[in-house]
């Protein structure tokens, strides 16, 4: 570890309006359990255990809010017009799948949040951040605006941040954050920091993509992303994600790979050509460079995809060990259990593997790695955030009890019409922003 740098994981806390409507093609699990009942509030405690177990680890711990659901502004400028209750009732009438798609608590994913690189890779020695587009996915185009502003909320300080707004909307410049993206440090730091950006489409003539479902990121906002976040292009690598590993259900590359300091973990099908990545990743990374590469054989692309072992988190423990925490269902499939038994007994920086119940997230396609954006901090610039973000036992205590009150355990995509659920959130929203102190964010506060 840099002497003073430090990893923070800014998990997304779950809002109240988590429900199962089949939103994501291409995302299995999220078509798999359309119109099963979830249950918000166990999703938003299961969100806040992995917050206690991480902090608990040593892990760099802090939040970012849910957004505002179902979004009355987005309906609004649909046409929908009147009293909240009406634009409801009008949109469940006229549209139901436009008061679906305005509903989804999607914004818990904060590693589509943004994409983020740390000062000590940035030409002008800030922190840069780019809020994703999120230009796939309507329900999920919705997030942007917000997230802009809850990071010019907290990373205010423009001496030590720069927030970019998010690349301009179209297909051409898609962009889902952090989901695509990799980076990695030799371990005693003595070369800089290498980035990976992960694309899934590009507008080349030759381009050859996935059949069936959905290429999400765009090269070109990939490079967009590292010439704004003023990267060192010797430093920055673009690699294509497998079109066969997408068709598999990988809509993002962190379906299939993750990395933290020195060390990879990846799946053969998370790239086009696997070998040419771990080739130049050894040689950028130099020595300390690690990796776990799991073949097919090992685990097929289908068992990759429904355990999520490589959407586990790894965190950076203060001693510079690292703690992986897989999903629980990574231990209920023997090959995958297989292959966090491997990591844990190989030459690499992770000595433990937990795994954690995070059933409603995943339900919907979202594990351990996709509820957290990583933002490496120095002291000075930890010192800059307002500390009510940060984790701390007395705050979990508290959104423990603001969750176990203001939160139904029931919810079916058919309740959303239901506009006291609208009002709910409304008022759980608003206590959030007292308890965070970060100020009126939510339109409705406007
Ligand atoms: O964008 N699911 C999210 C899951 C995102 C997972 N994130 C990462 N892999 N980093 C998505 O596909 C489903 C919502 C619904 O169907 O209601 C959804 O949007």
């Amino acid at each position: 570890m840099l002497a003073g740098v430090f990893e923070y994981n800014f998990d997304g806390l779950v809002g109240p309006t988590h429900n199962y409507a089949g939103l994501a093609p291409g995302n299995f699990a999220s078509t798999v359990n359309q119109g099963q009942v979830s249950n918000p509030r166990e999703a938003a405690l299961q969100g806040l255990a992995k917050m206690r177990f991480v902090h608990s680890l040593g892990g760099g711990q802090a939040l970012l809010p849910p957004h505002e659901r179902p979004s009355l502004h987005t309906l609004r400028t649909l046409g929908f017009s009147g009293s909240d209750e009406v634009v409801i009732a009008r949109a469940a009438r006229e549209w139901p799948q436009a008061l679906k798609m305005t509903s989804s608590a999607a914004a818990m994913w904060t590693a589509n949040a943004a994409t983020v690189a740390p000062s000590s890779d940035t030409r002008d020695a800030r922190v840069h951040f780019s809020p994703a587009n999120l230009q796939s996915m309507f329900h999920r185009s919705l997030e942007s605006a917000t997230t802009h502003r809850v990071l010019q909320a907290i990373f205010a300080d423009t001496t030590k941040f720069v927030v970019h707004p998010p690349l301009p909307s179209g297909e051409l410049l898609s962009d889902e954050g952090a989901a695509n993206h990799l980076r990695l440090i030799a371990y005693d730091h003595h070369s800089a920091a290498t980035h990976v950006f992960a694309w899934g489409r590009s507008s080349d003539s030759g381009f050859v993509g996935p059949k069936l479902h959905p290429a999400r990121q765009s090269r070109e906002a990939s490079e967009s992303i590292a010439r704004r976040h003023l990267l060192d292009p010797a430093r920055t690598l673009f690699v294509q994600q497998s079109p066969d590993g997408i068709d598999g259900g990988a809509f993002h590359t962190d379906v299939l790979a993750v990395a933290s300091m020195n060390y990879l973990l990846m799946h053969e099908s998370a790239f086009v050509d696997p070998h040419a990545a771990l080739s130049a990743l050894a040689s950028q990374v130099g020595e300390s460079f690690s990796s776990t590469v799991v073949t097919a054989y090992e685990l097929s692309l289908d068992d990759a995809v429904a355990s999520y072992v490589f959407n586990s988190q790894i965190v950076q423990r203060r001693d510079n060990t690292l703690a992986l925490i897989a999903p629980r269902d990574s231990d209920e499939i023997p090959a995958a259990r297989a292959v966090l038994d491997r990591i844990v007994a190989g030459r690499n920086p992770v000595t433990e593997v937990h795994c954690l119940d995070l059933r409603q997230s995943m339900h919907n396609g979202g594990g351990p790695a996709c509820l957290r954006l990583r933002v490496s901090l120095t002291d000075a610039e930890r010192d800059a955030i307002r500390p009510s973000v940060f984790y701390s036992e007395s705050l979990a205590a508290q959104l423990e009890r603001w969750v176990r009150t203001r939160y139904r355990d029931r919810l079916t995509p058919s309740d959303l019409i239901d506009p006291t659920l609208a009002r709910e959130s409304m008022l759980a929203l608003d206590e959030l922003t007292q308890i965070l102190g970060i100020g009126s964010v939510y339109d409705f506060q406007r």
